[in-house]
């Protein structure tokens, strides 16, 4: 199957999952179900669920058992995602070529849709595990990787890179302050999009290191090109609006090392990316795919 059409399947897979979990509900809230459909129907790319489900493939095993956890990967996601474009954060109008959550359905809506997706989350992984565990094993390696997916979007990560970004506007950051902020508001969660799947497919220490290796620099790689991108690209091609994070005072790699250095940087990491991956030979081709998709994306 050709890269495009293979990326789709797995993108695909993931928005059945989710369009079924976050159903319509005609209840006295149902404002609030309605709200996070429309985030999490909205579109994006499903980066995440689509990572989780290559590393499935990587280690020959069906989707379905990495699904649950790949899809919730991409609700928190999602829920950062409508949090972040709040007034009281970056204030933003459009996602996903659309008008962002709180403007369509109000500011504490919004909030309310966020929190519904993040807890949504949990729910549904700790609903599968306790359905589908069969020994002392498989309940401590599902545990282990919501353990995953729980620290890399809190405090050790995703929020921690959130709060650095937030208390950064209007002040120029350190190159390696730059990286720790990237490594954990985007880097955490691309990361647990590799490793909790690896952890339920019983990948050994060796095999887990490579693609950490492999997550790690996808996620720098990821954060070069959507700096490149906010420079270079438009409100069309990537669904906001272009500058919006110099008009938020906000250092980028951009700023910092200038476009051109930027855009050699985005090749050597998406190089060490692809090299991480030698230890698993031709099976990692997808995967590589993905490397080279997230280096060459216009959106
Ligand atoms: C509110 C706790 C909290 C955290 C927000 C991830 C994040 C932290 C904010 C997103 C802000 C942003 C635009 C960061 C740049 C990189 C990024 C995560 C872009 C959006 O991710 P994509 O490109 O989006 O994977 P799609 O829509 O394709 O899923």
């Amino acid at each position: 199957m050709e890269f495009k059409e293979k990326y789709q399947s797995l993108a695909d897979l993931a928005n059945s999952y989710m369009d079924n979990e976050i159903q319509e509900n005609e209840g006295l809230e149902k404002t609030i179900y309605s709200a996070m459909r429309y985030s999490i129907l909205a579109g994006g790319k499903r980066l995440r669920p689509v990572l989780g489900l290559a590393v499935a493939e990587l280690f020959d095993s069906p989707p379905g058992p990495v699904l649950p956890y790949a899809c919730a990967v991409e609700l928190i996601h999602t829920y950062s995602l409508i949090h972040d474009d709040l007034p009281a954060m970056d204030n933003d109008d459009f996602r996903r070529g659309k008008a962002t959550n709180h403007k369509v359905f109000g500011d504490a809506v919004a909030v309310l849709a966020g929190d519904g997706l993040l807890n949504h989350a949990f729910e549904s992984m700790l609903k599968y595990t306790l359905s589908s565990a069969q020994t002392r094993e498989d309940y401590k390696k599902k545990v282990n990787a919501m353990q995953l997916i729980a620290q890399s979007s809190g405090v050790k990560g995703m929020i921690a890179g959130q709060v650095i970004d937030i208390e950064s506007e209007g002040k120029k950051l350190s190159p390696h302050a730059l990286k720790y902020m990237h490594k954990c508001k985007t880097g955490a969660l691309i990361r647990a999009s590799v490793i909790a799947p690896a952890i339920l497919c019983d990948a050994t220490q060796d095999q887990i290191k490579s693609l950490g290796d492999y997550a790690d620099n996808i996620g720098l790689a990821f954060q070069i090109k959507d700096d490149i991108m906010d420079v270079e690209s438009s409100l069309e091609v990537m669904g906001k609006p272009q500058g919006s994070d110099a008009e938020l005072g906000k250092s980028t790699y951009v700023t910092i090392f200038g476009a051109e250095e930027s855009k050699k940087m985005l090749f050597e990491i998406t190089n060490n990316a692809i090299d991480s991956l030698s230890i698993f030979g031709t099976k990692s081709e997808f995967l590589i795919g993905i490397a080279k998709y997230l280096a060459n994306r216009n959106n």
